[in-house]
């Protein structure tokens, strides 16, 4: 059986990413590929907890480095529990965020030298890669209105403007050192119009 395709969706806050991958779920359905979706961090049920420790707000500062170890702890779990089972059993795993958002948010973001992510990504992904990310862009404002607009804020969502610009930056860098794997999608506009880019994509990189 042919192992299944990795797909991951990455972008700021409120571009759109949950929205979208229920839509990319439905294209390949309907080309008969049986797909599995999932988020990082989470997952599985222990990712899930390490998640709610991640995103919840607490009077105690995070470290740096804490926040970039239960990134990987919730990843490798993930990683080994969910996403290359299902791959060998032939599915397509599509995530909600993976990897290149620790580069955009711990590194871009925080300030983590980008060799220490490479180190972190080595040692508990081997040589694994997406096939396939879908970088949602748009201006951070766009995003952070959408976002506001759904209510109370985690703690990544109480970082100011000028964190969420480093993010992005970083995030459209990547994107265009990997061109071959990003495809870079303008997320700012309709619904619809961002969901006829994706289609387009999707069925290109179906036909090769
Ligand atoms: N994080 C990290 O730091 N390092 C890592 O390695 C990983 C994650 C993996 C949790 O992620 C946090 O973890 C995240 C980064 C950090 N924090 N931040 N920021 P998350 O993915 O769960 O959280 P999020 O990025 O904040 O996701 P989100 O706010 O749910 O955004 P979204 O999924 O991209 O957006 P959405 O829910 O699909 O859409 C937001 C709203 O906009 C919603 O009401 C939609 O109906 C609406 N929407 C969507 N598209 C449109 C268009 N085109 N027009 C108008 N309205 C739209």
């Amino acid at each position: 059986m042919a192992r299944g395709k990795f797909i991951t969706i990455e972008g700021g806050e409120g571009v759109g990413k949950s929205t979208n991958i229920a839509f990319v779920q439905t294209l390949l359905a309907a080309r008969g590929i049986e797909t599995v979706l999932t988020r990082e961090p989470g997952g599985t049920p222990l990712a899930e907890e390490i998640r709610e420790i991640l995103l919840e707000q607490r009077d105690e500062k995070v470290v740096t480095e804490t926040e970039l170890l239960l990134m990987f702890a919730a990843r490798a779990q993930h990683l080994y529990q969910l996403i290359l089972p299902a791959l060998n059993e032939g599915k397509w795993v599509i995530s909600d965020r993976f990897t290149d958002a620790t580069y955009a948010y711990q590194s871009g973001g925080r300030g983590v030298p980008a060799e220490q992510v490479a180190m972190l990504e080595k040692f508990v992904q081997k040589s694994f890669r997406p096939d396939l990310t879908l970088l949602l862009d748009a201006p951070v404002e766009t995003g952070m209105t959408r976002a506001k607009a759904r209510g109370k804020l985690d703690r990544f969502e109480e970082e100011r403007s000028a964190f969420f610009n480093k993010v992005r930056k970083n995030y459209l860098q990547r994107a265009k050192a990997e061109p071959e794997r990003f495809k870079v999608v303008d997320a700012s506009d309709a619904l619809e119009a961002v969901q006829a880019r994706i289609e387009s994509i999707v069925t290109q990189v179906l036909a090769v």
